[in-house]
């Protein structure tokens, strides 16, 4: 430890994560803070042009509501976010982002992401509110623009610095700052901010991956994003929202290949091997999931569930018909051999294309496997479950309404507070993206957008409060660096550097957390099937692995990267655990069943739970929040 230098950086608006949202508040805090004299930095763990959930690209941008020529409305998105999460989400922060988020979509468009356009020169829809791009760069070309605003006003980023929590004023009134550490070389930093804008992304690998051993590490969600979001939102004792919803996206089988495409753009069917078209045998069940099971599109989690339904019952595997979907779309072109192969050519390579996009991996499993795609159909499976509240799960932080919509339909006045928007419950610390729950489906241009604002409402609540409060700093370069030195108190102690009783090396730890996550939380080995009981024990032995969280040991900067990363996964962990065992019912199907309570009750939980932890007094509270929609 006595090599590490300290780093010490003063700004004013602090914004952690190189994301969608934080390149999209760089963007937005750049443009107001150089009119405003406020200076903006940014801290990413990796690198802004590859990090995150696109680091890989996408295929397409799944939020553009194209209602400047009035093809759809803003409240017809609000809409469809209530049906798909099953009724619970915050409408005004869904309206929000819905107003805001074409208007960035062009912006990418200026910046030179290929959209696709058809004939007429008009966006290739995939589905009502997606557009299909050719989106390998994506990341490259959005962050190119972030970084430009930010050299622009002379503000600065930081790359390869880990953040590890909030550092909070000395009276505890609001957030005053966060410290991490190089993930390249021995330098711990301490960043004091007049407002912190968090923006770290969701959570993978809290569960036990499908994939161990054999592929370990492969999984839908990109690696690098931890939970270290929802773990600053908890330690500077910010409300947390919806963080039971957990998202499973079902997937092409071990390279998680989207299916979107597939299913909207291609209009493929999923069967079982045993059972037929899940969709259409299983029918019936939705009925027990009224109103929403009734109505289209029907939510992610019951397609899912239909599906799993099928592998339960030992009918599966599932495929995608993906040779019949590509002949259905042909079969016009049938009478002319010319016009037939041009067309099935066309089709061929947008199916490759997709996962070349962004997932390139599926591509090459593909070609292992010898698929083609026209001529035979592919395994598809539900994943495990993870934290990404901007796609269709559901978990952030508590954060306040756009201060204009207060009073519009029947939004609660307890959604807005602080004179801003995005500002979670704690002065001076906003979020966007995967950070700020109910608020799904704003994918990656409504995290954009959503950044963007943010930024925006940063920077006007900083010149409402433009003071850079006191704060305690002592003590947080130990507890940064703790597992680097409790290493290197005892290594050689033992033969092999992995094993030793004195510490934990955080691969052993991840794989705890993992298993009892999957066993007592509703992983892949139970069925995605939890209850009471099962998550109380596991609260136990997640308290056991908290314990032992004190034991992390690291060799290196690489090492403590890890540990850090899988004590922010507990911490999600147990966030998760606490709010399905609050809220006794069933609504999410799919994503998890609660087995004691398997019914959906909208008498007593059609409601947000809202959760919050005391650092001080060691404990958490959870809260139901009622929900108020912004139109019928
Ligand atoms: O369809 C720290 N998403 C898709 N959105 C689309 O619009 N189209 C698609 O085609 C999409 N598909 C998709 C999507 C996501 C994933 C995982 C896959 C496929 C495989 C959703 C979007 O990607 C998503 O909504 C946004 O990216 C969310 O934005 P944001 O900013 O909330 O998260 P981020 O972009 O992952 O960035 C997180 C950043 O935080 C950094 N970070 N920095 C410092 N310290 C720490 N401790 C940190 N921990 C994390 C990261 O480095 C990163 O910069 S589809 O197939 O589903
Ligand atoms: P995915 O590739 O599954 O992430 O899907 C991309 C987008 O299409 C998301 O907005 C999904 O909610 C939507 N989507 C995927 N499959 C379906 C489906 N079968 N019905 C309706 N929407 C879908």
């Amino acid at each position: 430890m006595a090599n590490f230098q300290t780093v010490e950086v003063t700004t004013d608006l602090l914004i952690v994560g190189g994301g969608m949202a934080a390149c999209g508040a760089a963007l937005e805090a750049s443009y107001w803070g150089k009119k405003n004299g406020v200076k903006v930095t940014l801290v990413d763990k990796a690198v802004p042009d590859r990090s995150g959930a696109v680091a890989m690209g996408l295929s397409a941008i799944n939020q553009y509501i194209n209602y400047g020529k009035g093809v759809n409305s803003l409240e017809d998105y609000v809409r469809y976010v209530r049906q798909d999460l099953m009724g619970v989400s915050r409408e005004d922060l869904v309206y929000n982002i819905a107003r805001h988020v074409d208007g960035t979509v062009h912006l990418f468009e200026k910046w030179g992401l290929p959209i696709w356009t058809d004939e007429n020169g008009n966006y290739v829809n995939e589905g009502r509110w997606q557009l299909m791009i050719n989106g390998e760069s994506y990341k490259v070309i959005v962050s190119e623009a972030a970084k430009n605003a930010m050299k622009d006003a002379g503000n600065e980023i930081f790359e390869r610095v880990f953040i590890i929590g909030p550092i909070m004023s000395s009276d505890g009134s609001r957030v005053a700052g966060a410290y991490g550490f190089s993930t390249r070389e021995e330098k711990f930093y301490i960043f004091k901010a007049k407002a912190v804008m968090c923006a770290m992304g969701g959570a993978v690998h809290v569960f036990k991956p499908r994939s161990t051993g054999e592929g370990l590490g492969r999984s839908w969600y990109p690696p690098f994003n931890s939970g270290s979001s929802t773990y600053f939102e908890i330690m500077a004792g910010a409300e947390l929202t919806c963080q039971e919803i957990r998202f499973i996206p079902v997937r092409f089988k071990d390279a998680y290949g989207p299916v979107g495409a597939w299913f909207l753009l291609f209009k493929s069917r999923a069967i079982s091997a045993g059972g037929g078209e899940y969709m259409a045998v299983r029918k019936a069940e939705l009925n027990n999931w009224a109103p929403y099971g009734l109505a289209k599109p029907i939510p992610a989690n019951l397609r899912n569930y239909l599906g799993m339904l099928d592998v339960e019952a030992g009918l599966g595997p599932l495929y995608m018909e993906t040779h019949e979907a590509i002949a259905n779309l042909a079969k016009q072109y049938e009478g002319d051999p010319k016009a037939f192969k041009k067309k099935m050519k066309e089709l061929e390579s947008e199916a490759w294309e997709d996962f070349l996009d962004m997932t390139i991996s599926q591509a090459i499993l593909w070609a292992s496997m010898n698929i083609a795609p026209e001529e035979k159909h592919s395994e598809i499976a539900a994943c495990e479950p993870y934290f990404i509240g901007s796609h269709s799960g559901g978990s952030g932080g508590w954060v306040s309404g756009p201060p204009d919509l207060k009073g519009k339909g029947k939004l609660l006045d307890e959604y807005f507070w602080g004179g801003v928007g995005n500002m979670t419950t704690v002065p001076g610390l906003f979020a966007a993206g995967d950070a700020t729950g109910a608020s799904s489906h704003k994918f990656s241009s409504g995290s954009f957008a959503e950044g963007r604002y943010t930024g925006k409402q940063a920077v006007k609540w900083i010149l409402e409060h433009n003071s850079l409060p006191a704060c305690e700093t002592a003590g947080l370069k130990e507890k940064a660096l703790a597992p680097i030195e409790l290493y290197e108190k005892n290594k050689g102690f033992s033969t092999d550097d992995d094993y030793n009783p004195n510490y934990l090396k955080p691969f052993m730890f991840m794989f705890r957390l993992q298993k009892l996550m999957d066993e007592y939380a509703g992983g892949v080995v139970s069925g995605f099937k939890t209850s009471k009981a099962l998550c109380e024990r596991g609260l136990e032995l997640l308290e056991f692995l908290k314990e032992d969280a004190e034991k992390l040991g690291a060799a290196n900067v690489y090492d403590l990267e890890r540990c850090w990363e899988n004590t922010h996964r507990m911490w999600q962990a147990e966030a998760h655990i606490r709010t399905i065992l609050f809220r006794e019912e069933t609504r999410w199907p799919g994503y998890y069943f609660r087995a004691d309570t398997p019914k959906m009750d909208n008498q007593n939980w059609l409601c947000f739970v809202n959760a919050k932890y005391d650092s001080k007094a060691a404990q958490w509270s959870m809260r139901k929040v009622p929900i108020g929609p912004i139109c019928d």
